[in-house]
């Protein structure tokens, strides 16, 4: 009978390699992994428990919140605000920082989160997905402040994704490879199925939205050419594959190989970073990419090495296998330069933050 692994099993046994770490680090990744199986619970009942139709709340975007957005929203700071693990969180449904309330202990970790991501195919039963990211504690304050929430990628000490599909599977990765687990609805646990994924070398997909084709600068219009295999010798086209939810794009092609791209335009010269949030979406799952062999970008450099200048940043992105996320980088060096004009100046701003919030 093969090895029976739990996310917690498989989540201590790897922690076991760091004596360093402290349990508050592996209780943090259960507690995410709990939030998940609650949340998949609602989602599975989404179209029956009356939860559908939009909340009569906004998001900070402006987007209309589904029902479903805030549930996954409150269930994840819920299971999190009074255990003593976090100094602060961060939420993409969510302008500022959410501190943790002043009589619950406040802890070494800070945890930034896309609740449900893709909650716009809520309503049409598509695969959506929630979306995570831990960072240490930077400050020196006995709060966590923007600063925490302010890092690279390449500082992560874990990131993961649960996406609510025809099986709702968590992956989540510590820096020692990227791991898989998949819901038993009957057990009610994630159990081990996919141990240490690796990008394969040969890419199957292409993920972009050809509705903005027209949108597109002439480097990404020639690169996707490129991934058609209409531009470039003798290349074989990959199929195009998009779901248009991040997370079940990513997943899939994490699975089988490919690339998913959602450039920045020129359509608003002054916003040419096109709508992927940095430290809700991108980080995350770059920080994913990179550990399973693949790279993420956005067209400029390696995701990872951003230093975020605000929280709700958003990003070009580029992700996937690291030559097709490289060969992007290439076509917009070559024949972008008046969109990375534009983007550069955004790209290196520094963090405003008040003295408080520097910590
Ligand atoms: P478009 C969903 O709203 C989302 O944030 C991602 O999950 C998805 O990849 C993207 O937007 C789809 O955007 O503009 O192609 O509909």
């Amino acid at each position: 009978m093969a090895r029976i692994v739990t996310i917690e099993r498989h989540i201590l046994e790897t922690q076991r390699q760091h004596p360093e770490a402290t349990g508050a680090f592996t209780a943090l990744l259960y507690d995410m992994a709990l939030a998940a199986k609650i949340i998949a619970r609602e989602t599975t009942r989404a179209g029956l428990a009356g939860v559908l139709g939009a909340a009569e709340n906004h998001n900070v975007y402006g987007e209309q919140q589904q029902k479903l957005d805030v549930f996954a929203d409150q269930m994840i700071f819920k299971m999190n605000d009074h255990t003593g693990r976090l100094c602060a969180m961060a939420s993409e449904e969510h302008e500022d920082i959410i501190p943790i309330p002043p009589h619950f202990d406040s802890g070494k970790y800070v945890l930034l989160y896309d609740p449900l991501d893709g909650s716009s195919n809520i309503d049409v039963n598509v695969s959506i997905g929630t979306i995570f990211s831990i960072h240490r504690k930077v400050s020196t304050g006995q709060r966590g402040t923007l600063q925490d929430l302010l890092q690279p990628g390449r500082k992560l000490v874990a990131a993961g994704y649960v996406v609510y599909g025809s099986s709702t599977m968590m992956v989540y990765s510590t820096g020692e490879g990227v791991h898989g687990f998949t819901l038993d609805p009957g057990v009610g646990e994630f159990l081990l199925s996919h141990e240490n994924i690796r990008v394969p070398a040969t890419a199957k997909y292409y993920s972009a939205n050809q509705g903005n084709e027209k949108f597109w600068t002439p480097g990404i219009r020639r690169y996707v050419k490129w991934l058609q295999g209409i531009e470039g010798e003798g290349r074989q086209p990959l199929g195009h594959r998009y779901i248009g939810s991040l997370v079940s794009d990513f997943h899939r092609n994490l699975l089988r190989g490919g690339v998913f791209l959602y450039p920045g335009d020129l359509q608003k010269p002054d916003e040419p970073y096109g709508k992927m949030r940095l430290m809700f979406e991108a980080q995350a799952l770059a920080f994913l990419a990179e550990h399973a062999g693949g790279y993420a970008s956005d067209g400029i450099g390696p995701m990872l090495d951003i230093q975020p200048h605000s929280l709700h940043q958003r990003v070009p992105l580029f992700i996937g296998n690291r030559d097709l996320v490289e060969k992007a980088e290439d076509y917009i060096r070559r024949y972008d330069q008046e969109w990375v004009a534009a983007y550069l100046p955004i790209r290196s701003r520094q963090p405003v933050m008040t003295e408080e919030q520097a910590g």
